[in-house]
């Protein structure tokens, strides 16, 4: 089992449909992490408790997902200087953008790459990119991942070519 490098936090655990594509980008590279739900506002007192003790217990790096304006992300960035990936869920209203706002609009000093909204796959991915850095078995899974986009794309259009244009298979 690898060991658990990454922090997923979500508001609720109506998040969670949403947050479990970057726990499983995650595993596609091999990389260990926990989940967690935890709210800036519900219970601020656990969520700083968790984000301050991340460096600690040997977490490389936090993703955090919220709806509505509850920004966890910059939340967790208060109190870590680990790296936070915020995801944006989307709600009920305003399109996301109410989330996609308070996720990305930091203040100096202490910033949230921000993904798209429900981007929690992105979230995961750019989780591992981080953390390749460091860790070349990792980078080499991250190049992996990217070929075999790369890959699909080229067999789609080659099919396309010969056969004509057509709707993606269910
Ligand atoms: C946010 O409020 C959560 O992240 C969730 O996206 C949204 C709604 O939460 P629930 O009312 O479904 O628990 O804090």
């Amino acid at each position: 089992m690898s060991k658990i490098q990454v922090g997923i936090v979500m508001g609720s655990d109506s998040d969670y449909d949403v947050m479990k594509g970057a726990a499983q980008a995650l595993d596609e590279l091999g990389i260990g992490s926990e989940m967690a739900v935890m709210s800036a506002h519900r219970t601020p007192q656990q969520a700083a408790e968790y984000f301050a003790g991340a460096d600690g217990r040997g977490l490389k790096v936090i993703i955090a997902g919220a709806g509505m304006a509850a920004h966890l992300a910059g939340a967790a960035a208060a109190h870590t200087h680990l790296p936070i990936i915020g995801v944006p869920i989307l709600g009920k209203s305003f399109n996301g953008m109410d989330s996609l706002l308070s996720t990305v609009m930091m203040p100096p000093g202490l910033p949230v790459a921000t993904v798209a909204v429900n981007g929690a796959r992105n979230a995961g991915i750019l989780a591992g990119q981080i953390i390749g850095t460091g860790e070349p078995a990792v980078a080499d899974k991250v190049k992996a991942l990217r070929q075999k986009g790369t890959d699909k794309v080229l067999a789609t259009n080659a099919e396309w070519q010969k056969n004509g244009p057509q709707a993606p298979k269910a």
